[in-house]
């Protein structure tokens, strides 16, 4: 653990159905940067810790277009942030696969998805970049930018199964502040 990591503050993670989960991000401006990079190492801490794969602003309460994403937290760390993500191709062909989401803590769901994407964004330093991702990283790439404009997994449910998955995850956060 380097010094900036132990010091690195974790961020409260807000939790469905907060409102901002559901409002759409603005674009992060170069007068944004200073905020953005003191952002960048609390959202990692943050996320490693949850664990989770990946952390979009909006679930620490920013809403700015900022992605951070590690898909193997647990063996050599990959660290990318994007900034200002989007999307500029996607296959026809989709996967699915049971996705997670650190703002409905303990709800899974089946989600099908494009199973492709490439993604053009700016890295920490503000270079143009572009990411082809399939499989997991297509899954967390999407699920990402969907947090970007205020869009859940649960979104790609039947009305019937998101219904029952929000209420599920209601009783299960009432619960857990009556045990405090
Ligand atoms: O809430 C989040 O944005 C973190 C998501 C990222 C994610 C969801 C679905 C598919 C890919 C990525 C997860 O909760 S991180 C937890 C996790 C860990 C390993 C595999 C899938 C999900
Ligand atoms: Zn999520």
């Amino acid at each position: 653990m380097s010094v900036a990591e132990t010091e690195t503050p974790l961020l409260p993670i807000h939790i469905v159905p907060d409102p901002v989960l559901r409002k759409v991000a603005r674009a992060v401006t170069p007068a944004d940067m200073e905020e953005v990079r003191g952002l960048i190492p609390a959202m990692f801490a943050t996320m490693y810790a949850a664990p989770g794969i990946g952390l979009a602003a909006p679930q620490v309460g920013r809403l700015l277009r900022l992605v951070v994403i590690d898909l193997a937290p647990e063996k050599v760390l990959e660290p990318i942030v994007l900034i200002n993500p989007e999307i500029i191709a996607a296959s026809d062909e989709t996967a699915s696969r049971e996705e997670g989401c650190l703002s409905l803590p303990e709800q899974y769901a089946e989600v099908t998805r494009p199973a492709r994407v490439a993604v053009r964004y700016l890295d920490e330093t503000g270079v143009k970049k572009e990411i082809e991702g399939e499989g997991l990283m297509a899954a967390c790439l999407q699920h990402e930018i969907d947090h970007l404009n205020g869009v859940l997994f649960v979104d790609y449910l039947s009305a019937l199964k998101r219904n029952m998955l929000l209420r599920k995850l209601a009783k299960e956060q009432k619960d857990k502040a009556a045990r405090k």
